[in-house]
């Protein structure tokens, strides 16, 4: 037994890159090359592998730390190692990928225009490294150093660069192949010095991605893992593709998850294995749907098939026979918005009560905040106090905060309430978490950033997943009474309308009172039918005197 310290190896170009992920935490058995820690320069992201085996006793770093070559990551006890400590250090551990390579010889003499290949640079050790990601397509005009693809193999992945400007001819590699240094990657029709062989193959000129160097010492780890390479540090954000480490993109890639999709909560926006895996929940659970999902379904969300159902054909009729018509295909929202409800349509055994809340001193209340905070811009609207309401009522009756798992029901112990928001797209679910530790206020701000994505079309999938109940309110716009169709799986929604001064009778006259009109549906295998009238009547209670959410 032997501690040894492993150290941040050879990372070429880069010094004083930040630490971003803790790969293993003490008590871990890592094997030589593992991946111990993610460190993050502009310019790139690498995996700083392990240079033996053995367990992790101690990190010396932690997140956000700054370390270059040489630095001390961890203590490792390793078995069966003489007594190496410190560790052999930079000398064992694998030069790195990711030094940024010369820029394409911009050769001082005449031009002119031609036709160029542009090949695989020296990609160092890889070999057969697969293409996972095309960035550009014939006609497309590109910049030296541009990035045209992303290959990938088991410890690394890299955007090749382009080594000419100019437009591409034509593209000799698809997303699957496998390529080597000095394959032919595209056709290049740009500017070529005159001198200069047109056809010549790229390695020469070409700018490396990432170029590791081969494993020296026996002990020694593999290459560290490098993603985004350090010619164009933007491009991946900047293209929208995703950015996470070679490890994480494996890990998607695997489950099937479409990193595109997943939103990132790293710094900078980096997809994390956790988000990987809180998405692969999410889609499980239903609260998720990737893109591919909604595109299969686009014909029952319109109303056709049913066949599955044992139903009649969707009636087909040529509209035009009767008119003119003009025909516009769903958009996203509506195709995903549309499957999900008719599923929820179909399989909740759904029923709706109805009733009305006396809201005239809660909107005496409102008034008088929001002529109080006036200045503070945050404008409190029914729908935020609706929130409040709902959040005790799913505590005084928790079968409404829960969801059906086959023969059990989860009761969830956090109140992340949905709102259903119009947007010109269609109809979005976006989520205030925690519901019952925030304040009026505060929800209302929330409810306004979160109802702006929504209308801007830049809510997340985690903006909208997790909620435990849905209210949909229909009060800005008007109506009495409707039946919203819930949210699965959770198992009841709350509708709302426009209140209005109604005659109400109060044992010995009618008074003048601000009405309210609730309708909730809720799912009959859950819920029974007196139990939603009491929810109604306790909320209605609420509404009415706030101070009973105190008893
Ligand atoms: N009764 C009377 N007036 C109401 C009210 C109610 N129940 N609820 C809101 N209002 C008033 C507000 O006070 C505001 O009045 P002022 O402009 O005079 O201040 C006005 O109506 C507009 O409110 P709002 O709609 O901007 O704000 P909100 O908090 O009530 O709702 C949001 C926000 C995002 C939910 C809403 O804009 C929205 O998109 N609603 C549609 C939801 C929907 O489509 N549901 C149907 C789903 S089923 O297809």
């Amino acid at each position: 037994m032997a501690l040894i310290e492993v150290k941040v190896p050879d990372i070429g170009d880069f010094s004083e890159v930040a630490v971003i992920e803790l790969l293993v935490k003490p008590g871990d058995t890592v094997a030589v090359d593992q991946s111990l820690i993610t460190v993050e320069s502009d310019k790139a992201s690498m995996e700083i592998p392990s240079s033996h085996a053995g367990v992790v006793k101690e990190f010396k770093v932690k997140l956000g730390d700054k370390v270059s070559e040489g630095s001390a990551v961890l203590v490792l006890e390793a078995e069966g190692a003489a007594a190496l400590a410190p560790a052999p250090a930079a000398a064992s551990a694998a030069p790195v990928a990711a030094a940024p390579a010369p820029v394409a010889a911009p050769v001082a003499a005449p031009a002119s225009t031609g036709t160029i290949e542009v090949r695989v640079p020296d990609i160092g050790d890889f070999k057969d490294v697969a293409v996972i990601e095309v960035f550009v397509k014939p006609g497309d005009t590109v910049k030296v150093e541009q990035s045209l693809i992303t290959v990938e193999s088991d410890k690394a992945s890299m955007e090749i660069p382009s080594s000419h400007a100019g437009v591409i001819k034509e593209l000799k590699v698809k997303l699957g192949d496998k390529v080597n240094i000095g394959d032919l990657l595209a056709i290049l029709e740009g500017t070529v010095a005159s001198g200069a062989a047109p056809a010549a193959p790229a390695p020469a000129s070409a700018p490396v991605a990432a170029a590791p160097a081969p494993v020296p010492a026996a002990a020694a780890p593999a290459a560290a893992t490098v993603s985004a390479p350090a010619h164009n540090p933007t491009a991946t954000p900047a293209l929208g593709l995703p950015h996470a480490s070679p490890s994480v993109r494996k890990f998607a890639r695997e489950l099937g998850v479409p990193l595109a999709e997943v939103k990132g909560s790293g710094p900078k926006g980096r997809i994390t294995q956790e988000d990987v895996q809180n998405f692969t929940k999410s889609v499980m659970s239903g609260a998720t749907q990737t893109l591919a999902q909604a595109a299969k379904v686009p014909a029952v969300a319109a109303g056709g098939g049913g066949s599955e159902l044992g139903l009649i054909p969707w009636p087909k009729v040529d509209f035009a026979k009767f008119g003119p018509i003009e025909r516009k295909e769903l958009g996203r929202i509506k195709k995903i918005s549309g499957a999900n409800l008719l599923r929820n349509a179909v399989m909740i055994p759904a029923v709706t009560n109805h009733d009305d809340a006396d809201i005239t001193d809660l909107e005496a209340f409102r008034v008088a905040t929001n002529k109080e905070n006036e200045k503070s811009g945050v404008k409190v609207t029914m729908l935020a106090f609706l929130i409040k309401a709902c959040v005790a009522a799913l505590k005084k009756f928790p079968e409404f905060n829960s969801s059906l798992d086959g023969d059990a029901l989860v009761y969830k112990q956090y109140w992340h309430i949905g709102f259903a928001a119009d947007t010109p797209n269609g109809l979005v679910v976006p989520v205030i978490k925690d519901a019952d530790k925030k304040g009026v206020l505060q929800i209302s701000q929330e409810m306004a950033e979160l109802a702006k994505k929504a209308r801007d079309g830049k809510l997340g999938p985690a903006d909208m997943s997790g909620a435990t109940f849905t209210i949909s309110s229909l009060g800005g716009i008007g109506g009495r009474y409707f039946t919203p169709i819930i949210n699965a799986p959770e198992v009841a929604i709350l509708g709302v309308c426009k209140s209005q001064m109604e005659p109400v009778w109060d044992g010995k006259a009618f008074q003048p009172r601000l009405m309210l009109p609730l309708s909730l549906t809720w799912d009959h295998r859950v819920i029974d039918g007196a139990a939603a009238a009491r929810f109604n009547a306790y909320l209605g209670q609420i509404l009415a005197d706030f101070r009973r959410v105190l008893l």
